[in-house]
């Protein structure tokens, strides 16, 4: 099993594992029939206890393999620098986040303020292979390393109260020079329910590919949810903050009728205009299927009994 547990505090650069050694090393273990991509903490000397964790591997399906960097680094939605894919890893190169603080607060028995630092410190950090799935019709599968969401959040001890999670971006037009335009409401509001945001695949990501986060992946810290569209993976999260009433979402609020607040990924519902059925892996020239919650339908579709689903898009 591939399973990379380590506190980012303390690894040295000579550990930090090349693209190129690591998709090798990945491929030989493909051929060797070995589980790859899964996920399982039980017995892993720092795993804490609690329901954070994920009760079964999680698996890429046969055919599919990690995207590389350079695709992954180099085809970037994040609208604080530019709408243009392609020219967001050019604009973030000389951007450095830090210093940073995060800060957990809202309905919440403890308010909490992080730095990137502490959070490694705090939780070993995991490796974990996420298909993305783009509302667009694109799709990549990126190993990303992390934290569960939960882990990290259950520590400021949410009220009987809160029944949302809101994430915030930034807000500093110096540095993301996109926020000089309205393309929209600023600063990148995001949301999930609270059984959403404590679900185990809901992850906090620290890096990728072994290596710390690349800005236009949303460094310091960005949320990978995979069975939901992308803009609902929030990049360079400043503040989280539980809530009682459902928040305004900057999507949802910039066109309601095609980004709904829940954002799951659904073959059958089309957006307005165009069909969400199939997807463009990036990398690939023919189209795929898209899968009922891109594929993990197993882990999450109880969250969602009884919700029309076409309605609640
Ligand atoms: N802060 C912020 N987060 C964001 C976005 C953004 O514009 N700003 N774009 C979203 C969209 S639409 C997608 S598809 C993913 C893309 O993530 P990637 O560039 O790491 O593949 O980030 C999401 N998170
Ligand atoms: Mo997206």
């Amino acid at each position: 099993m591939l399973i990379r547990v380590n506190s980012r505090a303390c690894v040295q650069p000579s550990e930090i594992t090349p693209e190129s050694v690591w998709r090798e090393r990945r491929r030989f273990m493909t051929r060797a029939g070995l589980a790859i991509g899964s996920v399982a903490l039980a017995g892993l000397p720092h795993a804490r206890a609690g329901d954070c964790r994920l009760p079964n591997p999680i698996r890429l399906r046969d055919g599919e393999q990690p995207n590389t960097l350079q695709e992954i680094a180099g085809y970037n939605n994040f609208y604080e620098f530019s709408p243009d894919k392609k020219a967001v890893a050019h604009l973030a190169r000389d951007v450095t986040p830090q210093p940073w603080k995060l800060t957990v607060e809202g309905e919440v028995a403890k308010p909490l303020s992080f730095e990137l630092d502490d959070v490694l410190r705090l939780h070993p950090v995991e490796s974990r292979i996420y298909r993305l799935r783009c509302v667009e019709g694109w799709s990549m599968v990126i190993p990303w390393d992390g934290i569960p969401l939960c882990s990290l959040v259950s520590r400021a001890q949410p009220t009987s109260r809160a029944k949302y999670v809101r994430f915030v971006g930034p807000h500093d037009p110096k540095v993301y020079i996109g926020q000089r335009r309205s393309s929209l409401q600023w600063p990148y509001t995001e949301a999930l329910t609270i059984a959403e945001a404590m679900h185990p695949l809901s992850f906090l990501v620290t890096g990728l590919y072994g290596k710390p986060l690349p800005i236009q992946n949303g460094a310091p810290l960005r949320l990978a949810v995979p069975w939901k569209y992308g803009f609902k993976s929030i990049k360079a999260i400043a503040q989280i903050r539980f809530e009682e009433q459902r928040p305004q979402t900057s999507w949802t609020l910039a066109s309601p009728s095609e980004y709904g607040f829940y954002g799951n990924v659904n073959p059958d519902v089309p957006h307005p205009r165009w069909t969400q059925a199939r997807e463009t892996r990036i990398g690939e020239l023919k189209a795929r299927p898209t899968l009922p919650f891109n594929g993990y339908a197993d882990e999450v579709a109880q969250l969602y009994a009884g919700l029309d689903l076409r309605a609640n898009y």
